[in-house]
């Protein structure tokens, strides 16, 4: 082969590379139509500002002056926890009801949470059916500044959480509630609640745990949403 044909070669390789890219795009663009924000509702905002009286460990992300920017999501998932059944750890709430954790109300009131004992304490709600799920958000409890402990977000297959638990989330890093060492970040309760990316994690029943909070033993739960899409 002499140069003039490797040249030609080369320039007519380029070209069917660039043709394939070109070819290979709208199958790209496709995919990414499909992503829209998620269509997430916040509640009404308790408070504004920086805490002063918390301090700020390794283990506590800074609070954002900026709100959370939309969560992309595959077009068409619905919050599948909605009026969902909810069980727990704790059998006798102090005060509130388990069904307010599904119940779609998040504000920040007195009578919007469910408030569960001291110590390690779970929350758990059964989709009905297998899904696929992208999101979990997690409201606490907005009224006040506190940064929660030992949040563990957990998906499974079965009520009993033997069979298939996949960790979405946890933030245990002294493994003080023993399910294991969590390197994702403890943070501060808000308005917009906190947004867990679950990656299409696929299961029937999540279990959300925690430990008290700094401003309380206790355990609020106000909402849990989980956005996803029917498994099958
Ligand atoms: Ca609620
Ligand atoms: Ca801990």
């Amino acid at each position: 082969m002499n140069m003039n044909t490797w040249v030609e070669n080369t320039k007519r390789n380029a070209w069917i590379l660039a043709v394939g890219a070109a070819l290979a795009c709208p199958t790209l663009r496709a995919a990414d139509a499909e992503l829209a924000p998620m269509p997430l509702k916040l509640p009404i905002p308790a408070f504004m500002g920086t805490p002063t009286d918390i301090p700020l460990g390794d283990h506590i992300e800074k609070l954002s002056d900026k709100p959370r920017p939309p969560f992309m999501a595959p077009k068409g998932i619905t919050n599948l926890a909605f009026k969902k059944k909810v069980s727990s750890s704790d059998k006798s709430p102090i005060t509130g009801s388990l069904d307010l954790v599904t119940d779609g109300d998040k504000e920040s009131n007195d009578n919007s949470f469910v408030e569960l004992h001291r110590k390690t304490q779970w929350v758990q709600i059964d989709l009905g059916q297998e899904a696929k799920i992208y999101a979990v958000v997690l409201w606490h409890a907005h009224n006040t500044y506190q940064v929660y402990h030992d949040v563990v977000v957990q998906v499974a297959d079965d009520p009993d959480f033997t069979s298939n638990v996949k960790t979405v989330y946890n933030n245990d890093y002294d493994n003080s509630s023993g399910l294991g060492v969590g390197t994702d970040k403890e943070y501060f309760e808000t308005y917009e609640g906190r947004l867990m990316d679950a990656k299409g994690v696929e299961g029937r029943y999540v279990r959300c745990y925690s430990k008290g909070s700094t401003y309380s033993a206790l355990n609020r739960y106000t909402e849990i949403e989980v956005w996803g899409l029917p498994a099958k």
